[in-house]
């Protein structure tokens, strides 16, 4: 009897392992299935699997996908470039404007080939998951989150509200034609003594910039402000170095939308503090955002700028030489120039005034710095040599109109 219970029970344990041993194959089986087919997936869209052993992209669920390990700068010497760098996500809800000189019907060919009306704008939350995250993590930031860790972003994206509608701008009620005349407004010194302020204030918006101070300068600058562009870096140190020229908070007028430059982990650590109203910490520690808003901040008229339409502005319109060097991760286009790129995606006509022109060494470097001339600053992180060409271009080719003068 004895010896009966032991053969049966040596049966069973060799059922059991033998069911093991199949069922742990069949699982690898399919679970290498589902890496192979979302990596055909993945390179249909030209996004290759670059670490094939393991399973970073996956059609299951996400809690099956773990970040891929941190890339750093440091470890580049020129600007990498990924198969799917010139990726980007696009948005089905873009403006379809009915205005003749709009982006979308330039006859410049050049231009046309490489801008992308439809380009995902912003970033908010639901927008952001690891497998956004394995893509976006390849690129230095502003134009991606290399070097930063998943949690911390996440953590501040999750709390961007989604915009109600991706269109920044609506036509304006008076348009015959349909058409969005804009005016951006940059801080160069050729503003000074320009009178241009009543030109400015009659476009349908006037977008503006960093320090922005319109009171005592409206006859050359105007006083509107429909869209205010900044980074947390920009806005908080502006307040601070601009109240001796009237600067003491953002622009506040009814209505008025905020868009922030994501320019890198402060800005994240800003945005903490901002949406959950209450003190934030890193890089702005102790520091309480929403202050610097006057009450006028609502999270219905806050957008933040997509690393896709920052990285699509850098490759596509702005790429510079210095990409080629040993500093390449320094560079990006200036806040300015995000600004007009806005705008010539938001509006259909743009008159840009206060960018820097070729005789830039006549003006000041700001147009509120009226009584001493001051030289302008090259910052190393820009390329101002390449700015001055493209607005110039833009210019020429009847894409923007330059406020220039002789
Ligand atoms: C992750 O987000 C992207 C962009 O919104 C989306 O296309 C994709 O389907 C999402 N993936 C998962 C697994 O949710
Ligand atoms: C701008 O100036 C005009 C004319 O002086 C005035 O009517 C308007 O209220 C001002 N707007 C703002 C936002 O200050
Ligand atoms: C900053 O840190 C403090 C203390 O840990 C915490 O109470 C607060 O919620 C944090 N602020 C944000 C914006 O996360
Ligand atoms: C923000 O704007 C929305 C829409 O205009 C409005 O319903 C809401 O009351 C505003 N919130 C605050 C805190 O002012
Ligand atoms: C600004 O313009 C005024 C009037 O033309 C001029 O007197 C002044 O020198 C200018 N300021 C600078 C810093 O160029
Ligand atoms: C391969 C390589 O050089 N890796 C380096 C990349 O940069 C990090 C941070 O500076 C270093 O710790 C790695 O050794």
């Amino acid at each position: 009897m004895q010896n009966a219970w032991a053969v049966i029970s040596i049966i069973l344990t060799c059922c059991m392992l033998l069911y093991l041993v199949l069922w742990m194959n069949l699982s690898e089986q399919f679970y290498s299935k589902t890496v192979i087919i979302s990596a055909s997936i993945l390179s249909q869209l030209g996004i290759p699997s670059l670490y094939s052993e393991k399973p970073i992209y996956s059609t299951e669920q996400e809690i099956n996908i773990t970040p891929i390990p941190v890339l750093y700068k440091k470890n580049f010497t020129k600007l990498p470039v990924w198969d799917f760098e010139d990726f980007y996500l696009r948005d089905n809800e873009a403006r379809d404007p009915t205005c003749p000189k709009s982006l979308y019907n330039t006859e410049d060919l050049k231009f046309k080939e490489k801008v992308l009306p439809d380009i995902q704008l912003w970033l908010y939350k639901g927008l952001l998951n690891i497998t956004e995250w394995n893509r976006l993590a390849h690129f230095n930031n502003p134009f991606g989150f290399m070097e930063y860790k998943y949690n911390e972003i996440k953590r501040a994206v999750d709390l961007i509200p989604k915009p109600k509608s991706s269109i920044l701008l609506p036509v304006h009620e008076n348009s015959k034609d349909g058409c969005i005349r804009c005016a951006v407004v940059g801080s160069s010194g050729i503003l000074n003594n320009s009178k241009m302020g009543k030109e400015i204030d009659s476009h349908d918006y006037v977008f503006r910039v960093n320090g922005a101070v319109t009171q005592g300068y409206e006859e050359d600058v105007g006083n509107r402000t429909s869209v205010y562009i900044h980074t947390a870096f920009s806005l908080y140190s502006n307040i601070l170095s601009l109240k001796k020229y009237g600067f003491n908070s953002v622009p506040q007028d009814e209505g008025i939308k905020y868009v922030m430059i994501p320019e890198g982990r402060r800005d994240f650590e800003w945005l903490q503090g901002l949406l959950q109203r209450k003190e934030a910490n890193g890089s702005f520690k102790g520091v309480r955002p929403l202050k610097y808003f006057e009450g006028k901040f609502n999270e219905s008229r806050f957008y933040v700028l997509h690393p896709d339409f920052l990285r699509y502005i850098r490759n596509r319109l702005m790429p510079s030489k210095q990409m080629q060097g040993i500093h390449w991760s320094l560079y990006r286009p200036t806040n300015g120039a995000f600004a007009l790129f806005l705008a010539i995606h938001t509006c259909d006509i743009v008159d840009a005034y206060g960018f820097i022109t070729e005789d830039h060494h006549k003006y000041s470097n700001y147009y509120y710095e009226k009584l001493k001339k001051t030289n302008v600053i090259f910052y190393i992180n820009h390329d101002y040599g390449l700015e001055i060409k493209t607005w110039k271009k833009l210019h020429d080719s009847g894409i923007i109109r330059l406020f220039q003068r002789h």
